[in-house]
């Protein structure tokens, strides 16, 4: 079969994506809205560009061939875009979902597409999967970096100084794993399997030990801060059984 129409279709989700993006409103009142139908299209065309290097294909005895990208495609966006529809059904409630979900869907994205890189056998589509990878972690770093940094920024105080903290904290770390990977058996090869176990472990206990530390010591100085120096225990001691 004549593969061009996955390519096509690729090319059109990806560039959709970013027009939607681009084109959306980014008034607070609805641009979760923009969010929910970007994010979209990015998905189709990671289901696209499975398609077109045969990725899920499942060929029966019969001869007819599932795309099951296809399927895995529409399990994700159709709850995307439903969750849409209820958000304006219920008036709108809830709007910061938009950027939840977007982001935890090319955060989703991200690591999916870059086992399919470390499967891939030949290097043109592992350098693709892996492009694309970076792309949808460019998005994750996007959303943290500017709509969610604005809005906390605008309601400013104490807990905006945590949020940035914590994110410059997370963004430097994160930025590591392509380097490694891209470095190691998975990449290029320029150096060992074990040299990269025992740098992914050392990646490891800083994003998820040493992160969480230094995140609950943010959170917790904010605390102290937004009740005049006492820490929260001392606060609920003072408050009455059963609130
Ligand atoms: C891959 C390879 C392809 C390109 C990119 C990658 C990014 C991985 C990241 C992983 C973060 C993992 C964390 C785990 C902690 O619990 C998949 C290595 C962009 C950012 C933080």
């Amino acid at each position: 079969m004549d593969t061009t129409v996955f390519l096509v279709g690729f090319v059109i989700m990806s560039l959709s994506s970013l027009a939607l993006y681009a084109k959306g409103s980014k008034d607070p009142e609805i641009r979760h809205h923009t969010y929910f139908h970007a994010v979209v299209p990015f998905i189709a065309a990671t289901a696209y560009l499975a398609m077109w290097f045969g990725v899920g294909d499942v060929t029966k005895p019969d001869g007819v061939t599932t795309l099951s990208a296809r399927y895995v495609d529409w399990s994700i966006t159709t709850p995307i875009l439903l969750a849409g529809l209820i958000t304006l059904g219920m008036h709108e409630r809830g709007r910061s979902t938009g950027f939840m979900v977007s982001t935890l869907v090319l955060d989703a994205l991200m690591i999916v597409t870059g086992l399919i890189s470390s499967l891939s056998t030949t290097p043109g589509t592992k350098l693709a999967w892996f492009m694309w990878s970076c792309t949808a972690f460019a998005g994750v770093l996007y959303n943290l970096w500017v709509p969610v940094r604005a809005i906390s920024t605008a309601e400013g105080g104490p807990m905006t100084k945590a949020y940035t903290k914590n994110l410059t904290f997370l963004s430097v770390v994160w930025f590591l794993y392509p380097i490694v990977f891209a470095i190691g058996p998975e990449g290029v090869k320029s150096i060992t399997a074990i040299a990269t176990a025992w740098a992914i472990l050392v990646l490891d206990v800083i994003a998820k030990v040493v992160y969480a530390f230094t995140s609950a010591t943010n959170i917790e100085k904010v605390q102290r801060e937004r009740s005049g120096g006492r820490s929260i225990g001392a606060i609920m001691k003072g408050v009455p059984q059963g609130l």
